[in-house]
């Protein structure tokens, strides 16, 4: 008997973090046989996944938070301003039983390739579970940051202790009691999971190639009257998330109360002060003022400026000239990777326990049975080794699949000149296949879940015109998807995340081979959100429809 389970569906969803469950759920009520495929055994995605100690969302709870069930916003009760990685998953698993979701999603299962059918306009969808699914819309909820980076490091099986990746953190406790730790990769998680690990480590070797610039979180426990607010004030909060570039409203809350600290302004132009104002801001408002100054964003001086005064604040911190100075993000300027907010990581430099290696003098040589070398000839030693290493983003969730469009080409040959999609939610040549918060979209350069939303009502209303006008096959058109990419890449010329001396994942170049290109829409999700609308009212410009 033969082991493989076929089924005939309507939609296949492949994922079930906030995107694939937001997705079934939208499909769901048009009445689609539809079926989520995860890879885990539980909702959350990014959220399922990232549970290493201190994970935590930069976006303020309210914000952070779905929109499409006033129930669900008045019902759900946050406990910090932002909230933990725990809290959300535990969110996230309320809104899957709210909504009894778990029933269409089958989980310890894997997607491994999606093959597109010509004649009939389906796809067939494979499983490392032996699964067969046809059917006739296939929606990518794979996710920006899912599949983890590991180095190409020499040797790296020698090491003899424990391993771990902040993307794949496993669901038992690690205990760093007593332990020595090497944490390599010092972006949002690293800098996250630092000094928690620290504060029960023995000793913590951090190993840094890039320094980053963050920012203090000013997380804090949720106030009720705050919470209570919210929830009243939630339809304007909505409102302003997807009517405002980055789709955070920005929500302040009831009347600031007496003698609470005022928040860094925005807006300002570090140009136009003198450097008296400078300091009585950065006085003033603390570090948290730096990365406000919008002129820093496209001008070279003033970023000089801003990166001055960041550096000023850093050494008034860190204690150690040595650590603060390989704490220094020299080589590159303020804005070209994602912001990072932290609590008390540079704090955790001043213990004598916490110590850095700066891979910008030397540079990890291999790993051996106990530790690491660095081309210096130095040796390090360590029972615990945590790669904190990120991602293959935007597109890594998608290319690890053989998905095959028209003619059998892969994704993976499609996008070796870099990713072009359709807006971010169709490849030219794979008709019928959506992808959720894909390259070309504001997707993580906004409050991500505002993007995903919009995402999912947007295909959630096409699939809906398709069916109802007898369309068989959707594809967006080569020539709409080359002259939203050179849009896309136009949006984010003269900022600082395309400037030269700039690496990051945004643009790919985290990952050996992987074509430079600014993925991500930097145009806003509010011009987004109309151009997306514009497209439907066009009746679904720059996509061919075929009955
Ligand atoms: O990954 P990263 P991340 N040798 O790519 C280093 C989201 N997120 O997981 O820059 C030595 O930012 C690498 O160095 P370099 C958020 O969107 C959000 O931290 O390549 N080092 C870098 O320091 C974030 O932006 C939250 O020189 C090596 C680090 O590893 C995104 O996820 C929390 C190396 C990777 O940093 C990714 O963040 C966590 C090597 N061979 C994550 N290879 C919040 O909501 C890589 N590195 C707050």
């Amino acid at each position: 008997m033969s082991d493989v389970k076929s089924k005939t569906l309507d939609a296949v969803i492949v994922g079930s973090g906030m995107a694939g469950m937001y997705m079934l759920h939208r499909l769901r009520k048009q009445g689609l046989n539809v079926l989520a495929v995860e890879a885990g055994t539980g909702v959350g995605g990014a959220w399922y996944w990232n549970r290493y100690p201190g994970c935590r969302c930069d976006v303020p709870s309210i914000e952070y938070s779905f929109s499409f069930s006033k129930e669900l916003e008045q019902e759900w009760d946050w406990t910090e301003a932002m909230v933990s990685q725990p809290e959300l998953e535990r969110y996230l698993n309320h809104v899957a039983d709210r909504f009894d979701l778990r029933k269409d999603i089958q989980f310890g299962t894997r997607v491994t390739s999606a093959n597109y059918d010509e004649s009939s306009a389906r796809w067939t969808v494979t499983t490392d579970q032996g699964d067969v699914f046809d059917t006739n819309y296939c929606v990518m909820a794979t996710g920006c940051l899912t599949i983890p980076n590991y180095p190409d490091i020499n040797n790296a099986d020698a090491f003899q202790g424990e391993v771990y990746h902040t993307a794949t953190w496993p669901k038992e406790e690690v205990d760093f009691t007593g332990k020595r730790v090497a944490v390599i990769g010092c972006g949002s998680s690293g800098v996250q999971t630092i000094p928690i690990i620290a504060e029960k480590a023995e000793q913590l070797i951090a190993f840094q190639r890039s320094p980053v610039y963050t920012f203090p979180a000013r997380n804090a426990p949720m106030k009720p009257e705050f919470l209570a607010q919210a929830k009243k004030d939630y339809p304007e909060i909505r409102a302003k998330q997807r009517n405002c570039a980055s789709g955070i409203a920005g929500y302040t809350g009831p009347a600031k109360a007496e003698g609470e600290v005022e928040k860094p302004k925005s807006s300002r132009k570090i140009l136009g002060l003198t450097a008296e104002q400078r300091q009585a801001e950065l006085e003033e408002f603390g570090m948290g003022a730096i990365p406000n100054y919008v002129d820093a964003f496209f001008n070279e001086d003033a970023n000089a400026i801003v990166r001055d005064m960041f550096d000023q604040s850093l050494k008034a911190i860190v204690k150690d000239p040595q650590k603060a100075d390989a704490l220094s993000p020299k080589d590159y300027p303020l804005h070209c990777k994602r912001p990072v907010i932290d609590t008390n990581y540079y704090e955790a430099f001043n213990k004598d326990s916490v110590s850095i290696v700066d891979l910008r003098e030397s540079a990890i040589e291999e790993l051996t049975a106990t530790g690491l070398r660095t081309s210096d000839g130095s040796e390090y030693e360590f029972d615990i080794l945590v790669y904190a290493t990120g991602f293959d983003a935007m597109t890594g969730g998608l290319t690890a699949i053989d998905i095959r469009g028209i003619g059998g080409e892969s994704i993976k040959e499609k996008w070796a000149d870099g990713p072009t999609a359709y807006l971010g939610l169709q490849v030219s040549g794979f008709p019928n296949l959506f992808t959720i918060t894909g390259p070309g979209s504001p997707s993580i350069l906004s409050n991500v879940i505002v993007s995903i939303e919009y995402h999912c009502e947007w295909i959630d209303q096409t699939i809906q015109y398709l069916r109802d006008n007898d369309i068989k096959a959707m594809e967006a058109k080569q020539s709409a998807a080359d002259a939203w990419a050179d849009h896309v890449n136009e949006a984010a010329q003269g900022t600082m995340y395309v400037a030269p001396t700039c690496n990051s994942w945004y643009l790919g170049s985290n990952i050996d081979g992987k074509k430079r290109m600014f993925m991500p829409y930097l145009g806003g999700v509010d011009k987004y959100d109309q151009k997306c609308k514009d497209v439907i009212a066009k009746g679904y410009e720059g996509f061919a429809l075929s009955r």
